[in-house]
């Protein structure tokens, strides 16, 4: 059966699970919070990408019904966490559909009851760009969950389109500095000049600042001298299953 059908009877067959990447905080290493990102356990092929699966989903119509899924499993991972002690908060991905959903507050304060998570505990990730599809109910969508108590980050920062007229427009707690500068922060004067912007555009406009993709010790040492609040990256940690999460939130509190 082809790639599509495949993924229909995924989502039938809940063949998803979640892996948890850490943020850190850089002053101090401890952990203060968690994306959630989506793997594919494909009966036959293994792990499948969400970088390969996720875009075809979206062809198909079928993001709302995965980033349900993603949802519904988010908050139990939360409720697993906060019962060992260890409540912080959840971060998950929103897609386009999602954001032009006028239901998607009702359904995350549905799911947040169901699994008796406070809202506090779950923020949601957007990435500049995806609220264009409908700016205005993106917009209404993103204020019913900003009053709700989720806390919203741009994703991505920086890759997208007219970045600034989203921070005035919404309720925004974080953003998260696409780990393209990251990367290139430490061999192009240019990139580095752009993240220390950041920080410094994040920091005056009273939101946390999250640098992605942060891979070596140096870089994180830089992202500290500019006094960049949180780090994402596989030089913090990597993605992980909930029980190892478990130990690397316990060995970093
Ligand atoms: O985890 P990984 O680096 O393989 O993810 C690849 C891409 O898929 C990233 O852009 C990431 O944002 C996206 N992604 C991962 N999990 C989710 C998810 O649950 N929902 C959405 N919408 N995107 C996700
Ligand atoms: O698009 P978004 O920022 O949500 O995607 C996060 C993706 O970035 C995840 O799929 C994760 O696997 C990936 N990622 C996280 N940290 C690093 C890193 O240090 N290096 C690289 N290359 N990818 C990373
Ligand atoms: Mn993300
Ligand atoms: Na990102």
């Amino acid at each position: 059966a082809g790639l599509e059908s495949q993924l229909r009877a995924a989502i039938e067959q809940q063949q998803f699970t979640l892996v948890l990447q850490p943020k850190g905080r850089l002053d101090s290493g401890h952990v203060v919070g968690a994306e959630a990102l989506i793997r594919w356990q494909h009966p036959e092929r293994g792990m499948v990408s969400p970088a390969e699966f996720l875009p075809l989903a979206e062809e198909c119509g079928l993001m709302l019904r995965i980033d349900q899924l993603v949802l519904e499993m988010a908050v139990q991972q939360v409720a697993a966490l906060r019962a060992l002690d260890l409540a912080m908060p959840v971060s998950i991905n929103l897609g386009v559909d999602s954001l032009a959903d006028p239901t998607l507050a009702s359904r995350v304060q549905t799911a947040l009851d169901a699994a008796g998570v406070p809202p506090v505990l779950l923020e949601v990730e957007v990435p500049e760009g995806a609220v264009m599809k409908d700016v205005d109910t993106s917009a209404q969508v993103l204020a019913a969950l900003g009053a709700m108590g989720v806390a919203i980050s741009i994703d991505d920062f920086g890759t997208g389109y007219s970045s600034f007229a989203y921070l005035a427009r919404f309720p925004v707690h974080a953003l998260k500095i696409d780990r393209s500068f990251v990367a290139d922060m430490q061999r192009n004067g240019a990139s580095l000049k752009i993240v220390r912007a950041m920080v410094r555009l994040a920091h005056s406009l009273q939101m946390q600042v999250v640098a992605e993709g942060a891979e070596t010790e140096s870089e994180i040492e830089q992202l500290r001298r500019m006094r960049c609040d949180q780090v994402q990256g596989y030089g913090y940690g990597r993605p992980m299953p909930l029980d190892r999460f478990i130990d690397f939130a316990r060995g970093h509190r």
